[in-house]
């Protein structure tokens, strides 16, 4: 019968029928790779890592930056310098900070005329250059720059302006390291394929700011996994958004709703206590108890902190009947967070197989 309709078809007919089975064909493997495709989630509070995380991972898996990728990174490091003196300038100023040396004023007001919302070229940034080394020498700029937790500053100042000399040359071209500290808050949402050992990993990144997370609701269907990022050196800033909320509070107060949205009861919550570099540097001088009075051991033993950290947010979990995944990172470390993913990636992959199996 099947022989009797073919021979009575058109070629045309064939063709298109050929079509329709190419099509069919098609897809099925895209049902396939669909239900095969790991999706990773990267949530937490603005400034967590949840980018530079993302960055690290095309890093390690060999998803080089072209030139393009480089050329937009060296305006925003550009940009990062730039307005970074010009909030330590502001800063000095509001906070009645004298002059180391009182001839610096004259490139104070040149840094500060530059206007935030202009791109930096090479040629304009490097005018720049010297007026920045010579404020970053005042003594008056370090003693704002010490007191930076009573105003916003980005956390990669300090990288940028040591390494100023390089980064003013006319060739200047990013390192992977400059790329990992440049700072571009995210608006919307990015997703990123990555074909790790044959299987497509798909990681949504997400803008973590008070204004870009009613957006967060979009991503919550068909995910893997989440990882939950949480700056852990910011326990005694408040936020930029309101200028009064503790950092560590709002991120605290954000995974209690997702580890507890009875959405994810399938998905692994994976919590990465990031910046661990700036923590171990903070304690040596800060006391966590001032900001979270329920602390309670050695303020200055980096192991005392991290187990408060760990204990803060695992107690916000109301289903205590499966474990809390969690890592310390430092997702500027490439080698840390190669170490981390393997860990993650088999824990996930294993759960993923577990639920295709399933299917
Ligand atoms: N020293 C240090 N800096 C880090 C670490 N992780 C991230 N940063 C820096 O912190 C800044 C903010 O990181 P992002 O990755 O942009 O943060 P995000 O979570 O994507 O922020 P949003 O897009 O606003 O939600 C960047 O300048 C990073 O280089 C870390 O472990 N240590
Ligand atoms: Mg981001």
């Amino acid at each position: 019968m099947a022989t009797l309709l073919t021979c009575c078809l058109s070629e045309r007919d064939k063709s298109q029928r050929l079509t329709s089975r190419d099509i069919d064909r098609r897809l099925n493997r895209d049902r396939m790779t669909f239900r095969r495709t790991v999706r990773i989630l990267l949530l937490g509070a603005g400034e967590s890592g949840k980018s530079t995380f993302l960055k690290q991972m095309r890093i390690i898996h060999g998803v080089d930056f072209d030139n393009e990728d480089l050329q937009e990174f060296k305006s925003i490091i550009y940009n990062n310098i730039v307005k970074g003196m010009r909030v330590l300038i502001d800063a000095r100023d509001k906070l009645g900070i004298p002059w180391g040396d009182e001839t610096n004023v004259k490139d104070a007001n040149f840094v500060f005329s530059f206007d935030g919302n202009n791109k930096l070229d090479d040629h304009t940034f490097l005018q720049y250059v010297e007026p920045m080394k010579n404020l970053w020498n005042d003594n008056g700029i370090r003693t704002a720059f010490d007191r930076r937790r009573e105003f916003q500053l980005g956390d990669s100042l300090l990288y940028f302006a040591n390494n100023l000399d390089r980064i003013g040359q006319l060739n200047y071209i990013p390192t992977k390291d400059d790329i990992l500290l440049s700072r571009k808050a995210t608006k919307g949402i990015i997703e990123k394929i990555l074909h790790i050992r044959g299987v497509p990993f798909m990681f949504i990144d997400v803008g973590g700011q008070r204004s870009q997370r009613q957006k967060w609701f979009q991503c919550f269907e068909g995910i893997t996994s989440i990882l939950f990022l949480a700056s852990s050196s910011e326990f005694d800033q408040v936020l930029m958004e309101d200028r009064k909320t503790n950092r560590m509070q709002e991120s605290c107060f954000i995974f209690e709703t997702i580890i507890n949205n009875k959405s994810f009861v399938n998905v692994s919550v994976i919590l990465f206590l990031n910046k661990m570099d700036l923590l171990t540097e903070k304690v040596k001088a800060v006391n966590i108890s001032d900001y979270f009075p329920d602390f309670q051991g050695d303020p200055h033993n980096i192991e005392n902190v991290k187990t408060f950290l760990l204990r803060m947010f695992d107690s916000r979990r109301r289903d205590k009947a499966k474990p809390l995944f969690h890592h310390f990172t430092t997702a500027i470390d490439t080698k840390n967070i190669e170490r981390v993913f393997r860990d993650v990636r088999d824990t996930i992959l294993h759960d993923n197989l577990k639920s295709l199996m399933l299917q």
